[in-house]
């Protein structure tokens, strides 16, 4: 199922359910070799989302900022590799989505927990805007917001469940966007918390 959001945005919605027990055991390999951590924002303060990543970059944060790296911020060794059936199962979902080619070199694993949020920002500290961000959620549903280049512009409210994926590129890849605080409502598979999988040409 085709849900077009945008000019450049869309949700097909249940793609990643056919492949879910690779995309979760590929998951805990990756926290067993790179566990979730919560990072600081620059100005110091902890965000409720938890993060590892896999791929040639990770995203961390310090008081400098935040920025991808190579290794891992505290074993400093390389994030994990990223598993073949999860790269795969993204560029399938960016070419379905118009956008073929897809080379992610950085997949970004954010945990919620009850409560949890993201607030309204832009991904743009990729360096090739043109490549889309394919993200996959999993666990516990939640609110997507979806606003415009502009963080004052209003925001849609989108429904995301266990097994959506999104694709953003062209004209909306660089549009506002966010997550409401994630009610509990624990999921038959993963329990109480929420995954999401975004994948990004980050150099
Ligand atoms: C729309 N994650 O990690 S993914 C993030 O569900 C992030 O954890 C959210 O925002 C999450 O940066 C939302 C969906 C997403 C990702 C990138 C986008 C939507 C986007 C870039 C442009 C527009
Ligand atoms: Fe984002």
């Amino acid at each position: 199922e085709f849900e077009r959001i945008g000019p450049g945005a869309c949700i097909l919605r249940g793609f990643a359910l056919a492949g879910e027990d690779g995309l979760l055991s590929a998951l805990a390999s990756i926290e067993a070799e790179a566990p979730f951590r919560r990072i600081n924002t620059p100005g110091g303060r902890p965000m409720s989302v938890m993060l590892t990543s896999c791929g040639a970059l990770g995203w961390t944060s310090d008081r400098y900022g935040y920025r991808y790296s190579r290794v891992h911020p505290d074993t400093r060794r390389p994030w994990p590799a990223m598993p073949p059936a999860l790269r795969q199962l993204a560029c399938n979902a960016a070419d379905t989505a118009g956008f073929p080619g897809f080379e992610p070199d950085a997949c970004l694993i954010n945990r919620y927990l009850p409560g949890a949020r993201m607030s309204l920002h832009q991904d743009r500290d990729e360096r090739d805007l043109r490549a889309p961000i394919v993200s996959v959620s999993l666990g516990m549903s939640a609110t997507f917001l979806f606003g415009g280049l502009q963080r004052a512009e209003r925001t849609a409210h989108v429904p995301l469940h266990h097994g959506d994926v999104a694709v953003w590129g062209g004209p909306d890849r660089l549009r506002y966007h966010g997550i409401m605080p994630l009610p509990h409502h624990p999921h038959p598979v993963l329990g109480a918390q929420r995954i999401n999988l975004t994948f990004r040409k980050a150099s």
